[in-house]
């Protein structure tokens, strides 16, 4: 199959890639550099090194006898999108290409302007792109189990059958997400569905929960195939930043009481799940929507497993939580649809949770324990991007920036 990657320079795009192309795809990436400018914006750098896209590319070809054809170029530039489509000829584009940190889309209106800018037009050229060109490629799309928030009844998978004043009808599933960047996810489901029934195009929507580990069989191959750790307040995610918090010696930082129950899966099933989804298309016309995850845990849970497999000492501490969340709640949600496709999980064993602190514990040297600290509070319009390499208060040039002005030129 012909399949483009969009966002095959970030952490599950890149090894997404190579595990296509490992199994015979031709595999395109495309990536604008955004994940690297945001590091580069707070100081912040992946705990694991990380070589360039041109190098990564090389390295494989090297390795494999593969190729894997680069397009750098930005999704929100529509020419670009349309371009990229007509030289490639995908039979399916998996969609990674988004800013998707929370706390990163909290920081401040720029922030969150851009997040929103970024992602939606971005998706949206895209669809419009597949809808001009080939409307039988086959979008999938990387969504977010956050779209639903955390109600009070169970979490369906997409829809919900609803009966009201004695009538009945399915309906998407109501979507009551927690930042600007979650929300960026529902408007762009809302896009995609909306396509899918104007134009006939085919588009899988993966609401996929927080991610965990850094190996795969192919980035391990080479460490210039290696894929990025976030472990900072604002990109990393909990079970990665747990496990650099506690080979650095840094309190395991659970946010308010901890109760707050997420769905999680590891990175080697983020592979098996879109391979599952490309070998089995969405119909013309289908606005699918499968629940990605395997398992769910409380923060506390998380980090009781990870300093319960730590070798050395690990403390747990309880901070305010700088989010406006529920710490305590109701949680179960269906998750069916890819295991009736063939799914077989790899769960949270006590292994796995070694293998993820055996990767943090080569590489804690490159740790920057000051970039820990969360300092992005939802309750505020405005926080201070302080981390590392950014005093208090000092003005840094921002792709928030850039989107900023663009959007106020364009008025
Ligand atoms: P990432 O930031 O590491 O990768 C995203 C890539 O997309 C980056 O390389 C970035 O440069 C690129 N990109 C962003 N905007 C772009 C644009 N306008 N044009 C071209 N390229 C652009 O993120 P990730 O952790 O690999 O996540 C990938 C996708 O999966 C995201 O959509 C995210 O919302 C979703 N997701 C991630 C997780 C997780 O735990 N990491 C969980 C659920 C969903
Ligand atoms: N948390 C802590 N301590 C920490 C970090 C996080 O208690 O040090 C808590 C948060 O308050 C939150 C939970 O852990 O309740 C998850 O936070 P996270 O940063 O790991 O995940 P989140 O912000 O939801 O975002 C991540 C990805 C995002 C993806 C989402 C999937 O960055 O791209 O969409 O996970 S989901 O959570 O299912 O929406």
């Amino acid at each position: 199959m012909n399949i483009l990657v969009l966002g095959g320079d970030g952490y599950l795009g890149w090894p997404t890639a190579l595990y296509l192309s490992r199994r015979g795809h031709r595999v395109g990436v495309v990536d604008n550099f955004a994940r690297r400018g945001y590091d580069l914006e707070m100081g912040v750098d992946s705990l694991v090194p990380i070589v360039g896209l041109q190098q990564r590319v090389r390295r494989w070809q090297e390795i494999s006898g593969l190729t894997i054809e680069v397009f750098v170029g930005d999704l929100t530039d529509d020419s670009f999108v349309t371009e990229t489509l007509a030289t490639f000829e995908p039979e399916a584009v998996v969609h990674f290409a988004e800013q998707r940190s929370a706390p990163y889309s909290m920081i401040d209106r720029k922030h969150a302007v851009y997040t929103q800018v970024n992602n939606v037009a971005g998706t949206l050229n895209l669809l419009y792109a597949i809808a001009e060109q080939d409307r039988d490629i086959h979008l999938v799309k990387l969504g977010t189990m956050g779209e639903y928030g955390t109600p009070n009844i169970d979490i369906e998978e997409g829809f919900i059958e609803i009966t009201h004043k004695g009538r009945t009808d399915v309906m998407p599933y109501p979507k009551q997400p927690g930042s600007f960047y979650h929300l960026s996810k529902v408007h762009d489901s809302a896009n995609i569905m909306f396509a899918c029934r104007i134009w006939g195009i085919r588009a899988t929507d993966l609401n996929q929960g927080i991610v965990y580990g850094q190996e795969t069989e192919e980035t391990v191959l080479h460490p210039d195939l290696a894929t990025r750790f976030d472990y900072d307040g604002v990109f990393g995610t909990v079970l990665n930043r747990f496990c650099v918090q506690a080979v650095t010696g840094h309190p395991l930082t659970v946010y308010g009481t901890g109760g707050q129950t997420r769905g999680m899966l590891n990175i080697l099933d983020t592979l098996a799940c879109v391979e599952l989804a490309l070998e089995n298309p969405a119909d013309r016309g289908e606005f699918r929507v499968f629940n990605q995850f395997t398992e769910s845990f409380t923060v506390e849970d998380m980090a009781e497993m990870v300093k319960a497999e730590f070798s050395g000492d690990a403390t747990i501490v309880h901070t305010a939580d700088p989010r406006v969340e529920k710490e305590e709640h109701y949680y179960r949600a269906a998750h069916t649809k890819l295991l009736d496709l063939g799914l077989v999980p790899n769960l949270l064993t006590p292994s796995v949770i070694q293998s993820i602190l055996a990767v943090c514990d080569r590489y804690k040297a490159n740790a920057d324990v000051a970039a820990i600290r969360p300092t992005v509070d939802w309750r505020k319009t405005a926080s201070n991007l302080v981390t590392a390499g950014t005093p208090t208060g000092e003005s840094v040039r921002t792709s928030a920036d850039e989107a900023s002005s663009e959007v106020s030129s364009d008025r």
